[in-house]
């Protein structure tokens, strides 16, 4: 039996929670085209029948702005520390800076397995991706693999499974074989909401969105669910309403579907907006949102 932890880090937008959720088969964590989606250390764990990995997903590394965004950076710290194995993810599509290099370097310097990934190599021709691949090679010597991979495509999702399989110690299962997430349902659910949110909204609006849930109850045929979604200023609050509750009866539509998915029963979602200015820069708020170090 093998068994064990695997990072994914890597900048913003590179496709590290789509690449968790495509190995995991589950929608263990929240995936979105806007940046710093991810806020906190999420585990997803796969169960195969001689191995259990357990992949950590982290927000992406950026420079951070407010003390949520001081939280995320620290949250990727320690999801770093003491894994068996660290996969960066590149973004195939985008030029590979020198400065990227460097950080990227920085995280072999340790004994643990580090994988790197090409990640949405169905946006490149096979030409470009040779050139990549010759480009970033000279810097690989302390790499144990470079894997180009898309999760649009499911290419090369398997291949990676099982190098990270083979790269793991042998040990014994950390999470029993039903699990996938050490985050409660709670903070899935809430996590859903603010994914459709993010989707639904203009740019301005997401960062400062959080979700908390009210009420979860098992009714006779469904499940009740009251969350509340904050944001930090009226004028935001009116966007997400919408006219006549429009936006916000979407935002609902679309997660309860996933919802019912997750905990595989009929829901009814109640969605509130209240408004905390600055939120991200209170910690007793960003507890409340659900993302705390306990
Ligand atoms: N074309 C393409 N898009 C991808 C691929 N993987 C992820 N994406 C998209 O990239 C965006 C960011 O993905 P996400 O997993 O949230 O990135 P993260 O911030 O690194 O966790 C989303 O819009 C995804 O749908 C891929 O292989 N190909
Ligand atoms: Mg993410």
């Amino acid at each position: 039996m093998k068994s064990g932890f695997v990072t994914f880090i890597g900048r913003p937008n590179v496709g590290k929670s789509s690449l968790i959720n495509a190995l995991v088969g589950e929608k263990v964590s929240i995936v979105s085209p806007k940046p710093q989606t991810t806020r906190d250390r999420i585990m997803g764990i796969l169960n195969e029948p001689n191995a259990q990995i357990i992949f950590v997903d982290t927000p992406g590394v950026h420079t951070p702005k407010t003390k949520l965004g001081e939280y995320m950076i620290k949250s990727v710290k320690k999801a770093t520390d003491d894994v068996d194995v660290l996969v960066y993810v590149f973004d195939a599509s985008k030029n590979i800076s020198d400065e990227d290099l460097v950080k990227v370097l920085s995280f072999t310097e340790h004994e643990r397995s580090v994988v790197w990934v090409l990640n949405k190599i169905d946006l490149v021709s096979k030409e470009d991706l040779i050139i990549l691949l010759k480009t970033i090679r000279p810097f690989a010597s302390k790499i144990k693999d470079i894997v180009p991979c898309s999760c649009k495509r499911k290419l090369n999702i398997d291949t990676l499974k099982q190098l990270l399989i083979d790269l793991l110690p042998e040990g014994e299962p950390y999470f029993f074989d039903n699990e996938i997430s050490d985050k409660p349902i709670s903070y899935m659910i809430c996590e859903i909401i603010r994914e459709k949110a993010l989707l639904l909204l203009d740019d301005e609006i997401p960062h400062g969105l959080g979700v908390v849930m009210q009420i979860y109850e098992k009714q006779d045929n469904r499940t009740y669910i009251k969350c509340d979604i904050i944001c930090e200023k009226n004028s935001h609050k009116k966007i997400i309403i919408g006219y006549g509750g429009s936006m916000i009866r979407k935002i609902g539509q679309l997660a309860r579907h996933n919802i019912e998915k997750l905990i595989d029963d009929k829901v009814y979602l109640d969605l509130y907006v209240k408004v905390r200015e600055d939120w991200r820069n209170n910690v007793n708020y960003i507890k409340d949102v659900g993302y705390s170090d306990k």
